[in-house]
Order: structure tokens, then sequence, then C-alpha cells
């Protein structure tokens, strides 16, 4: 097996939504042993502690988008830290929710452009978090990092995209949550989409290996996102987006075990565990595992098979 440089990074954004907890996360993972699984696996891992929003104005409390200017600053510090462990190694971002993704997609976006190399996002998610701030109901901006990344227009206050993911290099896997002007959006969009249904119809290899194809074909940089609630609450329910109807553990497994095989996987966040509804560390073990497998832990070895 190959082994990599894993470098870990805590990005204990808690700015993307209302309810609190996740600033939590990275040390949930800490806690739940990833560091010590990814050594067992032969890898190298680097801690590098955790990143802090870079300097920003006081939100407003009656804003409609909330902590608007934490966000901003988290997007500043993680896309710099993104672009910078790319050289290191494989980053690894323990989230932290999901409007980090804004700022390490923009980061790897940037490494993948100065390599010369398409970047590609694999996005694991109940939802499609392809809101713009001004077609979001909640006001909560861990629903938008999708249209950030691709380079959608509105994001006033952020930092530009200057290298935006084109929408045919992103895939997301496990949508059953899916608001009205997201799902009139993406129905306009290149983005591959694939619900529930599809998984249940046909199973979860087949749309990913149609994704990792397309990757290899273009020695692509490929940057995973496995959201907590791609899995089904019963087996995660620390996160406080619970959607019913997803992912099994061994569907999630199988993503991750195919990912390795694959060898494409550059970059991955870990998001939206919060910690504070979790049962005895389960969900962040679960989450841990799911690296691990994504590292190349794996039952037995077997031949390659195509699907
Ligand atoms: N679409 C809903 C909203 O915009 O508020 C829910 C977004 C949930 C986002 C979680 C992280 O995936
Ligand atoms: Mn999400
Ligand atoms: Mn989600
Ligand atoms: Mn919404």
């Amino acid at each position: 097996m190959t082994s990599n440089t894993c470098i870990l990074i805590g990005a204990p954004v808690d700015s993307g939504k209302r309810r609190r907890g996740c600033l939590m996360g990275p040390d949930a993972y800490r806690t739940a042993g990833l560091e010590e699984s990814l050594t067992s696996l032969g890898h190298t891992v680097i801690d590098k502690g955790n990143v802090f929003p870079a300097p920003h104005d006081k939100d407003a409390p009656d804003h409609p988008l909330h902590a608007l200017n934490e966000t901003i600053g988290w997007t500043k510090a993680l896309s710099d830290a993104a672009n910078d462990a790319m050289s290191e190694g494989l980053p690894i971002f323990l989230g932290g929710d999901h409007v980090l993704s804004a700022g390490t997609v923009r980061g790897v976006s940037q490494h993948a452009a100065k390599v010369g190399r398409p970047q590609f996002v694999l996005w694991l998610d109940a939802h499609s978090d392809y809101h713009t701030p001004s077609s979001s109901d909640s006001g909560n901006l861990h629903g938008t990092p999708v249209a950030y990344f691709s380079g959608v227009k509105g994001f006033d206050g952020f930092p530009d995209v200057p290298h935006p993911v084109p929408q045919e290099n992103i895939c997301i896997i496990g949508l059953r949550s899916v608001d009205d002007a997201e799902r009139a959006a993406l129905q306009n969009s290149q983005i591959n989409r694939h619900d529930m249904r599809e998984i249940d119809e046909h199973g979860i290899a087949r749309p990913l290996a149609a994704f990792l194809e397309k990757v290899a074909a273009v020695n692509g940089m490929l940057h995973v996102s496995l959201d907590v609630d791609f899995l089904d609450p019963d087996v995660a329910p620390a996160v406080g987006t619970t959607v019913p109807g997803g992912a099994t553990v061994r569907e999630a497994h199988l993503v991750m075990e195919m990912l390795h095989d694959s060898g494409l996987m550059t970059s991955m966040d870990l998001v939206e565990l919060n910690p504070f509804l979790d049962t005895r560390g389960r969900t962040a073990k679960v989450m841990v595992d799911l690296a691990a497998s994504a590292l190349g832990r794996r039952i037995f070895d077997r031949p390659t098979r195509s699907y």
C-alpha cells in the first residue's frame, strides 16, 4: 500500500448554522484515535492543530445571514491552510460545519491550478449545499459551499474564487433533502447528482465508479467532503441536520474502500460532527473508521474489479 503523509488540520467552524457544537469536532476526532488509526496503516501523520478565522468584523445578531463575517474569516484562513498543506501531503480537515469547505476547496483548487491539474470534488451529503446567500431560507451558510466554490455569483464579502471547480467535476452522492431553489439550480447545472433512490435501485458503486473514471482519465485531483448526515441517523446521530434514509455503514465504507483503491483522493473534509449530540463517541468513531477505510484499511486484499 502506498503510504501518505496525512496532514490533520482542525477546523472548529461553528458559524455555518445556529445550532452550536461542531467546534468540538476536531477534538472528538483526536479523542476517537484518528491519528493512531492512520499511523497503524503505515502513514506518517502530522497534526497541525487548529486553524483560527482571519480577522473579521463583528457580526450583527439581526443580519439575515448567520455569522456572515466570521464565516468569511474562516474561508480566508482555511483557504490559505489548504493551499499550503497540499504541498506537504494529503490534508484531512477535521470539522467543523460544512461551510468550512468553502475555504478548503478554494485552497486545494488554487494548488491544483498551480500544478496544472484539474480539480474534482466528491460531495457525500444528504443535502446539496447549493444555495446562494440570497436563495437560502434559513440564512445558514453551511447550505452554500458548493455554489461558492463552483463560482456561482452572490457571495459578497467573500474572497473571490479564482479557480472555480467546474460543475461537471462535482459529484454529489446521498441526496435526500434538496430545497426548491437548489433543485432548480441543480437541474440547470452539469453537476453530477445521485439521490438515495438511485442508490437504492442501483447500488452506490455504480455512480462512484463512473465518477472516478472521469477523474482518472484526466489525472485529476480529488477532494472528498464527507458530511456526517450522508449516513443514516440511526448509525450517526451526532449531527444537527439528520435526515432519515441515509447511507448504511457498509455503503459508506464501500465508497471509502473504492476511493482508496482508486488512488485518486488528494484531500478530505470530515464535517458536521456535533459531539454535543453524540452517544458515547459513537459517531466520531464511525467517521474515524471511514477515514481509515479511505486511507487503506481493508478486510482482505482482492483483485481489482470493474462495475
Ligand atoms: N438546505 C437547508 C438550508 O439551506 O438551511 C439545509 C442545509 C444543511 C446543510 C448541511 C450541511 O449539509
Ligand atoms: Mn453538507
Ligand atoms: Mn448535510
Ligand atoms: Mn433552505
